[in-house]
This record gives C-alpha cells, structure tokens and sequence, in this order.
C-alpha cells in the first residue's frame, strides 16, 4: 500500500451502521452505562457510519460479521449508537452518544469499564480524532463499587475541622531535598498554620531521599506541630512505586508512624488504585490521589478523555482527595467544566448542566464525596476567589505559596491561614468576596504584621 491509502478507512462489506451499532430507535435503559463521545470522522466518512463504529469497537464488534456472534445474545451485548449531532460551533464535529448493556463490564472494576470503552476505539482509521466527554453511571452499576473509603463528612470528622477549607502544601523544591530539611519544611508549614504538607508526584525513592527516611522526618515534624498547635495535622506520604508490593510495605510503614493520610499518583494505574482504596478502607487511612499525567490524554479538546469522566472513575474506585484543577493559578482550566468537576466529586445528584459540561444526570447513590483539592501555582493573595470558586469543602494547597513566601515557610503558612480565616469569616457575615475580599485579605495581612 502506498502512503496515502494507509491511513484511509475502507469500510470493507459491512458498514457498522448496518451491524446494528446505530439504532436511532433504541431507548436507553435506566441501567444502561451512556456515553457521548465527540467523533471527529476522517474526510469522507459518514458520521453515523463512524459513530457506529466507535458503539462496535468498544463493545462486541470487529471490522466483519463473524458466524459466533449467532451463539451469543448479540442484540443486547451490541452497544447502541442513539443519537448524532453535530458540535454547536465546530466543524466536522460530532457528539454520539452511545448507550452499554450494565453486563458487558464487570462488577466493581474499572480497569474492565476503561478495556472497553477506551480500549481499541481512539486508533480507529475512520476517525481522525475521539474524545470521550461524559458517563452516566447508573446506580446499579455504581452499588457494585464502594467509592471513597471515607469521604468528606468522615475526613471532617477524623480531623475535627468544619466550615473551612483545608490547607495544604507541597514541600519544594520538588526533588533533592533530604530527609531532614524536608522534615523541616514539614514542621515549619504545619506549625504555621497549615493543616497538611504533602509529597509531590514525583517523589518516590530516589538516591537523594530513600521513602523510610523521608517518612521518619516527615512524621517527626507533623508530630512536633501537632504538639505545638493543638490541631490535628498529617502529611501526605507518597507511597507510590513501581510494585504493588512495594506500596504495601510504604502504606504500612506510614500507618506505623502514625500518619492519618497516604498518597498515591494516578501513573500506578487503575487496578493498582483500587487496591490502595480497599487498602484505606481496610486501614482507616485516607488516600489522597495526585492526577500525574493526566494532561496527556485530558486537555485536548478534540482527543482524549475528558477529566470528567477520569473524576468519575475515581469517585468509583475509592480515593478521599482528588486534585482537580484551579480555574486562577499556573495551569488550564475553564471556570465552568472545573466547576463541574467540583460538583462530579463533591455532590450526591448532578443534574446535567450542557455549560458544564455535564451532559448526563449523575445518581452517586450512597457512595460518600470526594474531598477536591486545588493546587498548581495559588497564593493567599487570591484566596478570596479561591473560597468563591470552591466553597468550604475543598483542600487548597500552596507549594510556591508557602515555601516562596519572602519571609520563611512558617511565615508563608501563616499568612495563608490569616488570609483564610479573614475571607470566611467576611463570606459568612454576607460580604461580597469579590468585591470586598482584596480590602479583607489587605487589612487581614496588616493585622498579622
Ligand atoms: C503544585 C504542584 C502540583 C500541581 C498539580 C506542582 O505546586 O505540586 O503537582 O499543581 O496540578 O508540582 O506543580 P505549586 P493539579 O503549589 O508550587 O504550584 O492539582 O491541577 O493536578
Ligand atoms: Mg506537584
């Protein structure tokens, strides 16, 4: 073949469409697991033709009519293609929205549902690009989960801290520190004010800082804050590695130590976070997941796999704390699909909300919330937005906006703390933040001098 037929899509003697992957007929079942995906068909392919292969490829199909499928309830095990309809706006864009029978996933797995639904379809020759936007998960499925081991009501509870958002912080520099300035850092953040520090996504084990070591100091400097302060205080260790094994061994040592929170990222994949979630459940630990990585397959508008959908696989797979974006600081995000994001974690029924970006109602049943937490380049200076963005239930986390404060680390804490307390307590006396908050955060930061 030369080079201009390689990537052309030939649809061979049977169009997916006619395989019975579209059926603009079909009514959704309550149990039914929907999707819309955003298909960008190759020039000249039919968007139909091309939704319905997407229906087929993450379901039962393969490019021809096999003689087995006569031996299986095909009719049911065919995912459905319902409804195409162009993008508003965007040309040669098209929403499919498709629907799956609840018994083509297996119970309680996610790595099952994402074999399927993203496993072959976003390589597939008629389209030129595939971008999963949203899920509806329905209660029947979402009951086979146990979601959060603990959630934000019990987190608040463990913590003893109501009607404010938490405060966090991730030691810098990234990497290099050693054991015990970065025990330091810890005890200078939590004594400050903060209620957590945290490990970064890409501290693990290395040469400079071995895990055991950096977990002693670690704790040493949360225990002597916590003594010091009176407040219930913990540092996110980050139990990552490249074993199962080796996460185990990390999570229980943190435990043994006495720490109330572990850390995971989400590159260890998700069977690898489901199993630290049963762990957490099974340890009375919370577990704080950092989406490292994420942006590779979440930020392209026309590819990939919407955070939205990434946030309700892990509300599934059971993690307490989720970072999911900031809106203000040093990284992307839109007001209104980080708001939905928010909402996806945080609430027990979303409606659906197309500004949102939430095409579906969303049913969580009894599974607990989500704590969000946002980071990536925040300051005290905008905490008045931050608080009207997010609300209370939220973990705010300054790493720059500690570590870089002119004044020390204790100093960066403090004023993050102050900076808190002043436009909570102006939010709940019915002040507008917006308007009023730089004026509070000003007076705040003088009285604290
Ligand atoms: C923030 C951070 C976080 C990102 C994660 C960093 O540091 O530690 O990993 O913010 O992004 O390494 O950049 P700063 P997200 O507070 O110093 O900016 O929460 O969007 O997943
Ligand atoms: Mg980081």
């Amino acid at each position: 073949a030369d080079e201009s037929s390689r990537d052309r899509w030939d649809p061979g003697v049977h169009s997916y469409a006619s395989m019975g992957y579209y059926d603009a007929d079909y009514e959704p079942k309550d149990t039914d697991v929907l999707a819309v995906f955003r298909v960008t068909p190759q020039p000249g392919v039919d968007p139909i033709e091309a939704a319905a292969a997407v229906a087929g490829e993450s379901s039962t199909a393969t490019w021809t009519v096999v003689w087995t499928d006569r031996l299986t309830a095909h009719d049911r095990y065919q995912a459905k293609c319902y409804r195409v309809e162009p993008v508003p706006g965007r040309d040669g864009e098209y929403f499919a929205y498709i629907a799956y029978d609840l018994d083509l996933f297996e119970e309680g797995s996610i790595t099952n549902l994402t074999s399927s639904v993203i496993g072959n379809v976003f390589g597939f020759k008629p389209l030129s690009a595939l971008r999963l936007e949203d899920m509806r998960i329905p209660v029947a499925y979402v009951k086979t989960f146990q979601g959060p081991a603990h959630g934000i009501v019990m987190e608040r509870e463990y913590l003893n801290k109501y009607g404010r958002p938490l405060l966090g912080a991730t030691v810098k520099p990234k990497l290099g520190l050693s054991a015990r300035n970065y025990g330091r850092v810890v005890y200078e953040a939590c004594k400050g004010g903060l209620d957590f520090t945290k490990d970064d996504e890409n501290i693990n084990s290395q040469p400079f800082m071995r895990w055991r070591d950096r977990f002693l100091f670690a704790m040493e400097g949360v225990n002597r804050a916590v003594a010091e302060t009176g407040e219930l205080k913990g540092h996110y260790l980050n139990v990552t590695a490249a074993t199962m094994e080796d996460m185990y061994e990390r999570a229980e040592f943190a435990k043994e130590l006495g720490s109330p929170i572990v850390m995971i990222d989400l590159t260890v994949g998700y069977t690898a976070m489901q199993s630290m979630s049963l762990w957490a459940r099974r340890n009375g630990m919370l577990l704080h997941l950092h989406r490292a990585g994420h942006s590779t397959f979440t930020r392209q508008k026309t590819h990939g796999v919407s955070f939205r959908v990434l946030a309700k696989w892990c509300r599934l797979i059971g993690v307490d704390h989720l970072h999911a974006g900031t809106v203000i600081g040093k990284l992307e995000g839109d007001p209104y699909s980080v708001k939905g994001f928010y909402d996806t974690l945080r609430d027990g029924h979303i409606p659906a909300n197309p500004r949102n970006g939430i095409f579906f109602d969303q049913d969580w049943a009894s599974l607990p919330g989500v704590m969000p937490v946002a980071s990536g380049g925040i300051h005290a200076g905008q905490m008045h937005q931050l608080l009207d963005l997010f609300g209370d239930d939220v973990v705010l986390q300054f790493g720059g906006g500690t570590i870089g404060h002119p004044l020390g680390i204790a100093a960066g804490a403090e004023a993050n703390r102050v900076a808190l307390e002043a436009v909570v307590k102006a939010r709940n006396e019915g002040r507008d933040l917006l308007k009023e908050g730089p004026d509070v955060l000003r007076k705040a930061a003088q009285s604290n001098r």
